[in-house]
C-alpha cells in the first residue's frame, strides 16, 4: 500500500521532472511538484527502508572529503582538431577512400562544458565521473545526481553507459556572477569554468544550487531493447531512454552537408543560451567507426571543426571618444585589426568611462576582446603584461571632443555628457537618428547626405529638413533631380507616421522605441503626454523612475516645447485615433525567425503589437507562436523542442486578419 504509494508518488515526479528538465516542457506548476515531492519525502521519513538512490529525493546529497579516483571501463578519447573546410574535406576524402563515396555523417554542436560518463544498470543511475586524462577520472556520482537533466531512472531496465558534456546555461552564469559579485566574492571567468567550479564541490548541495544540466553524445549500449547500429539511432534511442539531447543534430549525407552545418551554426551559435565552440562530425555508421578505429589520443572516425575564435587579443592603439545623439560621450577602442569570429575587427565598445577605470585600460595595453551576441565586439579585459604598468593612466579629458564644452556627470547615469544644444556632433547623431530605421524611417536620406545638408548650413535640427525644397537638395554633388524629388518626398510623408516613431525620433534620454510605444500606449496623445507628472508616467507598466524623469523633463523644456509646436505647424499629424490598438492577438507573445516574404520582421512586429500581441527576441516556455520564415535558426529548433506553436507567413497574416 505505502510502498504503490511511494512507486507512484516516484514515477509522477520523474515524468514531471524530465518534461521539465529534460524536455524543457513544463506540465505542472513549481507548486503542484512540490506537494508530490513533500508527500513523497514524508513517506520516506516514515519509511526510511523503503528509499532507494534512484529515489527522486535523493538528489540531494551531503557532504563528501574528496573525489575518489576511478579508471573508466570505456576510455574517453579526445577529439582531433580541424579549423579550416578544406582541411574537412581532406579528413572526410581518407574515410571515402576506405568505404566510397556518400559516407554518412552526424554533425552535432561541440559544447563547451566538462566531459563526463554515466554508468546505468538496470535502468538507475549507478555512477559518474569527470573526464579526468581520459583513462582516470574522478567519482562526483553524488555532485551529478543533484543535476535534474541526468536521469536517476531510465524509461526502461537496460545497462548503459553515456557520455556527455556538463555546462551551465550563459544566463544563469551572468546571475551567479552578480550574485558572487554582489557577495564581494571572485566572479567565474566564462561558463565553463562555472560549471566545472560548481561540480567540483565538496559539499554537493552547493552543487545542486547551480543551474548545471547535461547533453547526451555518446552512447555505448550494454544490455537493452535495441542494438542501434549508427550514431545517429544510438542517439535517438537514448534520447528514448530519458536523456537530454542537443536538438542542434544534423545527418547529413557527405561533407559538403556538414560543411553547410558548420557555416550556419557559425554566426547562429551566438544566439544559444550554452557556449559552443564548434561541431563535431562524427561518421554515422558504427561498423565503419570500428574499422576505422582510433589513433593514440583520438578516434578517426570523428573530428572537431572549431569556429573562428570568440576572443583574441591584440594592441589598443587609440581610445576614440564617440558623442551620441543625447550628449553621451561614448569611448570607442580603435585596435590593431584582427580576426575574429570571421571578421576583421578593428573597433571595439568600452561602454563608458567606468568600465575604462574597472578594466585599468591604457593605450598601448594588450587587451582581450569579445564577440557576444551583439555586432560590436567588446574589451573584456587586459592581458596581463609588464609594459602595463609603465603605461600612463587613461585620462579622461574634460571637454567635448566636438565642441570642446566641459563635459558633465548626470545623477544617476553611467555616462558623461555633452549638454551643449549646439554641439555640433549632438546635432549631426540626432538628425541622423532621426531618418533611422527605428524613428521615421526615412531611408533616401543617408548619413552622406546629412553630412552635406548640415555643412552647407540647411538642416540643423530635425525640424529644418521639413523646411528643404527640392531645389536645396539640388545643392548637393551627385544629386540630380530624381532623388531629390525621392529624398524631398520621403521627409515630406513621414510627417503621417505614427505618433510613437516620432516620440522615438525625439531622442529623449533612455527613450527607444519599446519605451515611446509604451508611452503612447497608455497616454494616447502627445498633449496627454506634456500634461503628465512623473508619477503618471512611473506608473506605465515597462518605465521606471528614471525614464519617467526624463520624459517629464524633456516635455517641461521651453526650447522642446516650441519644436513640437513647429512640427504641428509643419503638418504633422498627432492625431490620437492613429495609435489605437485592437486587442485580437491580446495576452499572445510571437518570436520571429526567419526571412519573411511579404513584411520585415520588423513591420511583423508593428502589426503584431498594433493589435495588442507581444513580441520577444526569444523563445521560452512564455512564447505563444513561433513565426517561422525562411532560413529561420535555432529559435525554430528551440520551438521545437518546447513544443511551441509555430506559424507560417500566411498562417499569420490569416491569424492577424492581413489579406
Ligand atoms: C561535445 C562533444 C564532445 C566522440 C569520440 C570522442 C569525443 N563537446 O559536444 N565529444 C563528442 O564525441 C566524442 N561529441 C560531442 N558532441
Amino acid at each position: 500500500m505505502v510502498q504503490d504509494r511511494i512507486n507512484f508518488l516516484r514515477e509522477e515526479l520523474n515524468k514531471y521532472s524530465y518534461n521539465y528538465y529534460v524536455l524543457d516542457n513544463p506540465l505542472i506548476s513549481d507548486f503542484e511538484y512540490d506537494k508530490l515531492y513533500k508527500e513523497l519525502e514524508e513517506l520516506e521519513k516514515q519509511f526510511p527502508l523503503l528509499i532507494t538512490p534512484d529515489s527522486p529525493t535523493q538528489r540531494v546529497g551531503g557532504i563528501s572529503t574528496g573525489f575518489k579516483e576511478v579508471t573508466h571501463k570505456y576510455r574517453l578519447y579526445s577529439l582531433d582538431n580541424t579549423y579550416n573546410y578544406d582541411e574537412l574535406r581532406k579528413w572526410y576524402e581518407k574515410i571515402t577512400n576506405e568505404f566510397g563515396n556518400n559516407v554518412e555523417l552526424v554533425c552535432e554542436l561541440k559544447i563547451d562544458g566538462l566531459a563526463i560518463a554515466l554508468a546505468y544498470k538496470n535502468g538507475s543511475f549507478v555512477h559518474g565521473a569527470t573526464r579526468g586524462n581520459g583513462i582516470v577520472g574522478e567519482e562526483i556520482t553524488q555532485n551529478l545526481r543533484t543535476i535534474k537533466a541526468i536521469p536517476l531512472k531510465l524509461f526502461e531496465d537496460a545497462d548503459v553507459e553515456v557520455r556527455g558534456e556538463i555546462y551551465m546555461p550563459k544566463t544563469s552564469f551572468e546571475k551567479l556572477n552578480e550574485e558572487n559579485l554582489s557577495k564581494g566574492e571572485k566572479p567565474f571567468a566564462n561558463p565553463r569554468n562555472a560549471a566545472a567550479g560548481s561540480l567540483r564541490q565538496l559539499d554537493s548541495s552547493i552543487t545542486a544550487k547551480r543551474d548545471l544540466s547535461m547533453f547526451t553524445y555518446t552512447p555505448i549500449i550494454e544490455r537493452a531493447s535495441k542494438q542501434p547500429l549508427t550514431h545517429w539511432d544510438g542517439i535517438q534511442y537514448v534520447k528514448e531512454l530519458g536523456f537530454k539531447i542537443n536538438p542542434n543534430i544534423r545527418l547529413v549525407k557527405d561533407i559538403e552537408g556538414a560543411i553547410d552545418f558548420c557555416k550556419e551554426w557559425e554566426t547562429k551559435r551566438f544566439e544559444l543560451d550554452y557556449a559552443t565552440d564548434g561541431v563535431v562530425i562524427k561518421v554515422n555508421n558504427l561498423a565503419y567507426q570500428n574499422e576505422l578505429g582510433y589513433t593514440s589520443r583520438a578516434p578517426k572516425w570523428a573530428t572537431a571543426f572549431k569556429f573562428p575564435p570568440e576572443e583574441i587579443s591584440t594592441t589598443l592603439k587609440d581610445i576614440e571618444l564617440g558623442v551620441g545623439k543625447t550628449g553621451a560621450i561614448t569611448p570607442v577602442a580603435v585596435l590593431d585589426p584582427v580576426n575574429l569570429a570571421g571578421s576583421v575587427v578593428s573597433r571595439a565598445s568600452l561602454h563608458n568611462f567606468d568600465e575604462i577605470r574597472r578594466l585599468d585600460v591604457r593605450i598601448g595595453d594588450r587587451v582581450l576582446i569579445k564577440k557576444a551576441a551583439e555586432i560590436i565586439p567588446k574589451v573584456i579585459k587586459v592581458c596581463d603584461s609588464q609594459e602595463h604598468d609603465n603605461l600612463p593612466i587613461y585620462q579622461v579629458r574634460s571637454d567635448c571632443p566636438s565642441c570642446h564644452e566641459k563635459i558633465q556627470e548626470i545623477e544617476g547615469e553611467v555616462n558623461l555628457y555633452c549638454l551643449n544644444p549646439n554641439c555640433p556632433a549632438v546635432l549631426r547623431a540626432k538628425l541622423e537618428y532621426w531618418v533611422s530605421k527605428e524613428a521615421m524611417d526615412i531611408d533616401s536620406v543617408g548619413p552622406s547626405v546629412i553630412e552635406k545638408l548640415y555643412n552647407l548650413g540647411l538642416v540643423h535640427a530635425p525640424v529644418d529638413f521639413y523646411k528643404l525644397t527640392v531645389d536645396d537638395f539640388l545643392k548637393l554633388d551627385l544629386v540630380k533631380e530624381k532623388s531629390a524629388t525621392n529624398m524631398y518626398n520621403a521627409i515630406q510623408e513621414s510627417k503621417t507616421k505614427p505618433l510613437p516613431k516620432f516620440i522615438t525620433a525625439l531622442s529623449i534620454r533612455n527613450v527607444g522605441k519599446e519605451t515611446a510605444e509604451l508611452l503612447v500606449n497608455e497616454l494616447t496623445s502627445l498633449e496627454e503626454l506634456k500634461e503628465a507628472s512623473v508619477e503618471r508616467l512611473a506608473e506605465i507598466d515597462g518605465i521606471g523612475d528614471k525614464i519617467a524623469r526624463n520624459i517629464y523633463e524633456f516635455f517641461h523644456n521651453e526650447h522642446n516645447l516650441q519644436t513640437i509646436e513647429e512640427f504641428k505647424n509643419l503638418g504633422f499629424n498627432f492625431e490620437p485615433s492613429q495609435i489605437f490598438k485592437t486587442n485580437e492577438l491580446a495576452g499572445k507573445t510571437f518570436v520571429l525567425t526567419g526571412t519573411l516574404q511579404s513584411m520585415t520582421r520588423d513591420e511583423a512586429s508593428d502589426i503584431i503589437k498594433s493589435k495588442g500581441g507581444k513580441t520577444s527576441s526569444s523563445v521560452s516556455k512564455k512564447t505563444t507562436f513561433v513565426i517561422a520564415g525562411e532560413n529561420a535558426g535555432s529559435k525554430l529548433d528551440k520551438a521545437l523542442s518546447l513544443g511551441v506553436t509555430i506559424l507560417n507567413e500566411d498562417e499569420f497574416k490569416q491569424m492577424a486578419g492581413i489579406e
